[in-house]
Protein backbone atom coordinates (compact mmCIF):
# COMPACT_ATOMS: atom_id res chain seq x y z
CA UNK A 1 0.00 0.00 0.00
CA UNK A 2 3.23 2.60 0.05
CA UNK A 3 3.09 4.54 -2.80
CA UNK A 4 5.59 3.83 -5.51
CA UNK A 5 7.49 6.26 -6.89
CA UNK A 6 5.39 6.48 -9.90
CA UNK A 7 2.57 7.31 -8.06
CA UNK A 8 1.26 10.62 -9.24
CA UNK A 9 2.31 13.19 -6.86
CA UNK A 10 -0.30 16.27 -6.85
CA UNK A 11 1.61 19.14 -5.89
CA UNK A 12 -0.17 21.14 -7.96
CA UNK A 13 -4.14 21.94 -8.25
CA UNK A 14 -5.44 19.27 -10.41
CA UNK A 15 -8.71 20.73 -12.43
CA UNK A 16 -11.74 18.77 -12.95
CA UNK A 17 -10.71 18.90 -16.80
CA UNK A 18 -7.08 17.65 -16.44
CA UNK A 19 -8.54 14.90 -14.13
CA UNK A 20 -11.06 13.45 -16.50
CA UNK A 21 -8.54 13.23 -19.33
CA UNK A 22 -6.39 11.56 -16.87
CA UNK A 23 -9.44 9.31 -15.47
CA UNK A 24 -8.58 6.37 -17.29
CA UNK A 25 -4.78 6.46 -15.95
CA UNK A 26 -5.10 6.86 -12.54
CA UNK A 27 -7.37 4.21 -12.10
CA UNK A 28 -4.91 1.37 -13.58
CA UNK A 29 -3.23 3.63 -10.85
CA UNK A 30 -5.48 2.75 -8.46
CA UNK A 31 -5.61 -1.08 -9.58
CA UNK A 32 -2.10 -2.02 -9.94
CA UNK A 33 -0.89 -0.60 -6.55
CA UNK A 34 -3.74 -2.95 -4.73
CA UNK A 35 -2.78 -5.96 -7.18
CA UNK A 36 -0.09 -8.33 -6.90
CA UNK A 37 3.49 -6.98 -7.60
CA UNK A 38 3.57 -9.10 -10.67
CA UNK A 39 0.75 -6.86 -12.11
CA UNK A 40 2.39 -3.63 -10.69
CA UNK A 41 5.24 -4.12 -12.34
CA UNK A 42 3.80 -4.89 -15.82
CA UNK A 43 1.99 -1.34 -15.26
CA UNK A 44 5.49 0.20 -14.57
CA UNK A 45 6.47 -1.37 -17.76
CA UNK A 46 3.66 -0.53 -20.13
CA UNK A 47 0.06 0.33 -19.39
CA UNK A 48 -0.91 -2.16 -22.48
CA UNK A 49 0.22 -5.28 -20.78
CA UNK A 50 -1.80 -3.87 -17.64
CA UNK A 51 -5.19 -3.87 -19.99
CA UNK A 52 -4.72 -7.43 -21.09
CA UNK A 53 -4.23 -8.35 -17.54
CA UNK A 54 -7.07 -6.37 -16.68
CA UNK A 55 -9.42 -8.89 -18.67
CA UNK A 56 -8.39 -11.94 -17.52
CA UNK A 57 -7.28 -11.12 -13.71
CA UNK A 58 -9.44 -10.28 -10.82
CA UNK A 59 -8.45 -7.34 -11.52
CA UNK A 60 -11.05 -5.86 -13.28
CA UNK A 61 -13.11 -5.71 -9.80
CA UNK A 62 -10.67 -3.43 -8.75
CA UNK A 63 -12.18 -0.70 -11.75
CA UNK A 64 -13.93 1.85 -10.00
CA UNK A 65 -17.70 2.81 -11.40
CA UNK A 66 -17.97 5.84 -12.54
CA UNK A 67 -20.49 8.61 -10.48
CA UNK A 68 -22.66 10.06 -13.42
CA UNK A 69 -22.31 12.92 -11.50
CA UNK A 70 -26.39 13.85 -12.15
CA UNK A 71 -26.97 16.55 -9.57
CA UNK A 72 -23.72 18.42 -11.24
CA UNK A 73 -22.05 19.06 -8.31
CA UNK A 74 -19.14 21.65 -8.88
CA UNK A 75 -15.71 19.30 -7.60
CA UNK A 76 -13.81 20.65 -5.36
CA UNK A 77 -9.75 20.20 -6.42
CA UNK A 78 -7.54 17.59 -5.17
CA UNK A 79 -5.26 19.98 -3.89
CA UNK A 80 -7.93 21.76 -1.88
CA UNK A 81 -9.05 18.12 0.02
CA UNK A 82 -6.02 17.47 0.39
CA UNK A 83 -4.69 20.37 1.83
CA UNK A 84 -7.58 21.53 4.62
CA UNK A 85 -7.45 18.43 7.16
CA UNK A 86 -9.24 17.89 10.39
CA UNK A 87 -7.40 14.83 11.59
CA UNK A 88 -6.80 15.48 14.96
CA UNK A 89 -4.00 11.97 15.76
CA UNK A 90 -1.80 14.89 13.73
CA UNK A 91 -2.43 18.10 14.71
CA UNK A 92 -5.64 20.60 14.93
CA UNK A 93 -4.14 22.67 12.52
CA UNK A 94 -5.81 22.05 9.25
CA UNK A 95 -3.20 23.35 6.96
CA UNK A 96 -0.81 21.41 8.59
CA UNK A 97 -1.93 17.63 8.75
CA UNK A 98 -0.86 17.41 4.74
CA UNK A 99 2.75 17.86 6.06
CA UNK A 100 2.63 15.63 8.89
CA UNK A 101 1.08 12.65 7.74
CA UNK A 102 3.58 10.85 6.22
CA UNK A 103 3.83 9.06 9.46
CA UNK A 104 0.49 7.06 8.74
CA UNK A 105 1.98 3.51 7.48
CA UNK A 106 -0.52 2.11 5.71
CA UNK A 107 0.95 -1.14 4.81
CA UNK A 108 -0.02 -4.48 6.13
CA UNK A 109 -3.47 -2.67 7.35
CA UNK A 110 -6.00 -4.82 8.98
CA UNK A 111 -9.56 -3.91 10.36
CA UNK A 112 -10.67 -6.10 13.00
CA UNK A 113 -14.28 -6.99 12.29
CA UNK A 114 -16.31 -8.55 16.51
CA UNK A 115 -18.76 -7.90 18.56
CA UNK A 116 -21.92 -9.04 17.78
CA UNK A 117 -20.95 -11.32 14.64
CA UNK A 118 -21.52 -14.90 13.81
CA UNK A 119 -17.77 -15.31 13.58
CA UNK A 120 -15.38 -12.31 14.34
CA UNK A 121 -12.78 -11.99 11.94
CA UNK A 122 -9.74 -9.57 10.22
CA UNK A 123 -9.36 -9.38 7.23
CA UNK A 124 -6.65 -6.48 4.82
CA UNK A 125 -7.36 -4.19 2.55
CA UNK A 126 -6.69 -6.31 -0.47
CA UNK A 127 -9.04 -8.50 0.19
CA UNK A 128 -11.59 -6.38 1.07
CA UNK A 129 -10.90 -4.44 -2.37
CA UNK A 130 -11.12 -7.82 -4.36
CA UNK A 131 -14.74 -8.91 -2.74
CA UNK A 132 -16.13 -5.87 -3.62
CA UNK A 133 -16.92 -3.52 -6.71
CA UNK A 134 -15.23 -0.17 -5.94
CA UNK A 135 -17.72 2.64 -6.90
CA UNK A 136 -17.04 6.53 -7.49
CA UNK A 137 -19.65 8.67 -5.15
CA UNK A 138 -19.16 12.49 -6.04
CA UNK A 139 -20.82 13.48 -2.57
CA UNK A 140 -20.81 17.19 -0.62
CA UNK A 141 -19.02 17.01 2.98
CA UNK A 142 -19.64 19.38 5.60
CA UNK A 143 -17.73 19.77 8.43
CA UNK A 144 -19.73 20.80 11.52
CA UNK A 145 -17.40 23.98 11.85
CA UNK A 146 -19.10 25.62 8.67
CA UNK A 147 -16.86 24.59 5.87
CA UNK A 148 -17.84 22.20 3.09
CA UNK A 149 -16.24 20.80 0.09
CA UNK A 150 -17.80 18.17 -2.98
CA UNK A 151 -15.37 15.30 -3.05
CA UNK A 152 -15.13 12.55 -5.78
CA UNK A 153 -14.73 9.26 -3.26
CA UNK A 154 -14.02 6.25 -4.31
CA UNK A 155 -15.06 2.92 -2.24
CA UNK A 156 -17.66 0.58 -1.89
CA UNK A 157 -21.18 0.33 0.10
CA UNK A 158 -20.70 -0.59 3.76
CA UNK A 159 -23.98 -2.60 3.80
CA UNK A 160 -21.93 -4.74 1.65
CA UNK A 161 -19.35 -4.97 4.33
CA UNK A 162 -22.23 -5.92 6.97
CA UNK A 163 -23.06 -8.81 5.10
CA UNK A 164 -20.04 -10.33 5.09
CA UNK A 165 -19.79 -9.82 8.71
CA UNK A 166 -22.92 -11.41 9.44
CA UNK A 167 -24.26 -9.30 12.07
CA UNK A 168 -26.33 -11.20 14.87
CA UNK A 169 -30.19 -9.98 15.16
CA UNK A 170 -29.28 -8.26 18.58
CA UNK A 171 -26.85 -6.10 16.94
CA UNK A 172 -28.47 -2.55 16.49
CA UNK A 173 -25.35 -0.23 16.22
CA UNK A 174 -21.74 -0.69 13.94
CA UNK A 175 -18.88 1.21 16.02
CA UNK A 176 -16.09 2.33 14.93
CA UNK A 177 -12.95 2.74 15.65
CA UNK A 178 -9.19 4.82 14.32
CA UNK A 179 -6.30 2.70 14.76
CA UNK A 180 -3.95 3.37 17.84
CA UNK A 181 -0.49 3.40 17.22
CA UNK A 182 0.97 6.41 18.79
CA UNK A 183 4.28 5.81 16.71
CA UNK A 184 2.10 6.71 13.92
CA UNK A 185 0.15 8.89 15.63
CA UNK A 186 2.00 12.55 17.18
CA UNK A 187 -0.94 13.26 19.17
CA UNK A 188 -1.51 9.92 20.68
CA UNK A 189 1.72 10.13 22.16
CA UNK A 190 0.92 12.83 24.01
CA UNK A 191 -0.94 11.07 26.72
CA UNK A 192 -2.75 13.15 28.97
CA UNK A 193 -2.37 16.00 27.20
CA UNK A 194 -3.47 14.86 24.09
CA UNK A 195 -6.32 17.11 22.11
CA UNK A 196 -8.86 14.16 22.73
CA UNK A 197 -9.46 11.04 23.84
CA UNK A 198 -7.74 7.94 21.92
CA UNK A 199 -8.48 6.05 19.97
CA UNK A 200 -11.19 8.11 18.32
CA UNK A 201 -14.51 6.47 17.85
CA UNK A 202 -17.77 6.88 15.53
CA UNK A 203 -20.52 4.57 15.52
CA UNK A 204 -24.16 4.70 13.34
CA UNK A 205 -27.79 2.53 13.85
CA UNK A 206 -27.70 -0.29 11.92
CA UNK A 207 -30.40 1.29 9.39
CA UNK A 208 -28.04 4.29 9.42
CA UNK A 209 -25.23 1.81 7.95
CA UNK A 210 -27.28 -0.06 5.99
CA UNK A 211 -28.35 3.16 4.02
CA UNK A 212 -27.25 3.27 0.49
CA UNK A 213 -25.30 6.60 0.54
CA UNK A 214 -23.04 4.85 3.26
CA UNK A 215 -19.55 4.17 2.13
CA UNK A 216 -16.08 2.49 3.20
CA UNK A 217 -13.75 4.81 1.30
CA UNK A 218 -10.29 4.11 -0.10
CA UNK A 219 -9.19 6.61 -2.52
CA UNK A 220 -10.89 9.80 -3.78
CA UNK A 221 -10.05 11.69 -7.67
CA UNK A 222 -8.68 7.91 -8.89
CA UNK A 223 -5.73 7.20 -6.91
CA UNK A 224 -5.65 5.95 -3.13
CA UNK A 225 -6.46 7.62 -0.41
CA UNK A 226 -4.00 10.19 1.07
CA UNK A 227 -2.81 9.89 4.76
CA UNK A 228 -4.27 13.22 5.12
CA UNK A 229 -8.05 12.20 4.29
CA UNK A 230 -7.75 9.09 6.48
CA UNK A 231 -6.05 6.41 4.61
CA UNK A 232 -6.67 3.11 3.71
CA UNK A 233 -9.74 3.45 4.50
CA UNK A 234 -12.26 5.68 6.25
CA UNK A 235 -16.16 6.17 6.50
CA UNK A 236 -18.28 8.68 4.44
CA UNK A 237 -21.44 9.62 5.64
CA UNK A 238 -22.40 12.63 3.86
CA UNK A 239 -25.94 13.56 5.37
CA UNK A 240 -23.49 13.76 8.77
CA UNK A 241 -21.16 16.77 9.83
CA UNK A 242 -17.74 15.54 8.90
CA UNK A 243 -16.21 14.32 12.54
CA UNK A 244 -18.92 10.98 11.63
CA UNK A 245 -16.60 10.34 8.51
CA UNK A 246 -14.25 8.61 10.47
CA UNK A 247 -10.78 8.31 9.34
CA UNK A 248 -8.09 5.29 9.26
CA UNK A 249 -10.66 3.07 10.51
CA UNK A 250 -8.80 -0.19 12.09
CA UNK A 251 -11.76 -1.89 14.11
CA UNK A 252 -15.79 -2.63 12.83
CA UNK A 253 -17.51 -3.97 15.82
CA UNK A 254 -21.44 -4.69 16.26
CA UNK A 255 -23.03 -4.02 19.45
CA UNK A 256 -26.52 -3.42 21.43
CA UNK A 257 -26.26 -0.01 23.11
CA UNK A 258 -25.89 3.33 21.07
CA UNK A 259 -21.88 4.16 21.03
CA UNK A 260 -20.18 7.04 22.93
CA UNK A 261 -18.65 8.35 19.85
CA UNK A 262 -15.55 10.80 20.22
CA UNK A 263 -16.91 14.08 19.88
CA UNK A 264 -19.72 13.68 22.18
CA UNK A 265 -17.49 12.09 24.53
CA UNK A 266 -15.84 15.48 24.70
CA UNK A 267 -18.99 17.54 24.76
CA UNK A 268 -21.86 16.46 24.69
CA UNK A 269 -23.71 19.56 25.07
CA UNK A 270 -22.17 20.46 21.28
CA UNK A 271 -22.39 17.35 19.51
CA UNK A 272 -24.55 14.27 19.84
CA UNK A 273 -25.02 10.96 18.73
CA UNK A 274 -26.65 11.87 15.47
CA UNK A 275 -24.68 14.88 13.85
CA UNK A 276 -27.20 15.07 11.04
CA UNK A 277 -26.58 18.25 8.82
CA UNK A 278 -29.04 21.17 9.61
CA UNK A 279 -29.34 23.99 9.38
CA UNK A 280 -32.46 25.02 11.11
CA UNK A 281 -30.57 23.60 14.49
CA UNK A 282 -27.61 25.67 15.55
CA UNK A 283 -24.59 24.97 17.15
CA UNK A 284 -24.43 25.91 20.64
CA UNK A 285 -21.71 28.38 19.98
CA UNK A 286 -22.84 29.40 16.09
CA UNK A 287 -25.05 29.36 13.47
CA UNK A 288 -25.33 26.44 10.90
CA UNK A 289 -27.71 28.23 8.53
CA UNK A 290 -24.35 28.65 6.39
CA UNK A 291 -21.07 27.46 4.87
CA UNK A 292 -18.25 28.47 3.01
CA UNK A 293 -17.20 25.92 0.40
CA UNK A 294 -13.63 25.32 -0.11
CA UNK A 295 -12.47 28.05 -2.57
CA UNK A 296 -15.34 29.88 -2.96
CA UNK A 297 -15.42 33.26 -1.08
CA UNK A 298 -19.24 34.02 -0.78
CA UNK A 299 -20.93 31.70 1.62
CA UNK A 300 -23.95 29.18 0.56
CA UNK A 301 -27.40 27.81 2.69
CA UNK A 302 -26.58 24.70 4.05
CA UNK A 303 -29.09 22.27 3.03
CA UNK A 304 -31.16 19.99 5.44
CA UNK A 305 -29.59 16.63 5.34
CA UNK A 306 -27.00 18.12 3.70
CA UNK A 307 -29.18 18.08 0.54
CA UNK A 308 -29.56 13.83 0.56
CA UNK A 309 -33.30 14.57 2.11
CA UNK A 310 -34.99 12.03 0.05
CA UNK A 311 -32.61 9.72 1.12
CA UNK A 312 -32.45 9.60 3.88
CA UNK A 313 -35.21 11.68 5.78
CA UNK A 314 -37.49 8.27 6.66
CA UNK A 315 -34.66 7.04 8.67
CA UNK A 316 -35.48 10.18 11.48
CA UNK A 317 -38.98 10.01 10.96
CA UNK A 318 -40.50 10.04 14.23
CA UNK A 319 -38.08 11.99 15.74
CA UNK A 320 -37.11 15.69 16.95
CA UNK A 321 -34.19 16.99 15.18
CA UNK A 322 -33.63 19.75 17.82
CA UNK A 323 -33.41 17.09 20.68
CA UNK A 324 -31.29 14.17 18.36
CA UNK A 325 -28.34 16.37 17.67
N1 LIG B 1 -9.70 9.58 13.25
C1 LIG B 1 -10.20 10.78 12.95
N2 LIG B 1 -11.21 10.86 12.06
C2 LIG B 1 -11.75 12.06 11.73
C3 LIG B 1 -11.27 13.26 12.35
C4 LIG B 1 -10.18 13.14 13.27
O1 LIG B 1 -9.68 14.12 13.84
N3 LIG B 1 -9.68 11.88 13.53
N4 LIG B 1 -11.85 14.48 12.04
C5 LIG B 1 -13.21 14.44 11.53
C6 LIG B 1 -13.67 15.74 11.06
S1 LIG B 1 -14.11 16.89 12.22
C7 LIG B 1 -13.84 16.00 9.74
S2 LIG B 1 -14.54 17.45 9.20
C8 LIG B 1 -13.38 15.05 8.71
C9 LIG B 1 -12.37 15.74 7.81
O2 LIG B 1 -12.06 14.94 6.71
P1 LIG B 1 -11.06 15.48 5.60
O3 LIG B 1 -9.80 15.89 6.28
O4 LIG B 1 -10.88 14.36 4.65
O5 LIG B 1 -11.72 16.66 4.97
O6 LIG B 1 -12.77 13.88 9.25
C10 LIG B 1 -13.37 13.39 10.43
N5 LIG B 1 -12.75 12.14 10.82
MO1 LIG C 1 -15.38 18.47 11.14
Amino acid sequence: MKKKSWHISENEVTPVNIFNKRRDFLKLGIASVLTSSYIFESFAQETSKIQTSKVKGDIKKLLFKKDKNLKNLDLNTYKQITSYNNFYEFTTNKERVKKLSHTLNTNNWKIQIDGLVEKPFSIDIESLIKKFTLEERIYRFRCVEGWSMVVPWIGFSLSSLIKLAKPLSKAKYIRFETKFDDEMFPDQARGVFATMDYPYVEALRMDEAMNDLSILALGLYGSLMPNQNGAPIRLIVPWKYGFKSIKSISKISFVEKEPINSWQKANSKEYGFYANVNPNVDHPRWSQKKERVLGKFFKQKTQLFNSYEKEVAHLYKNMDLTKYI
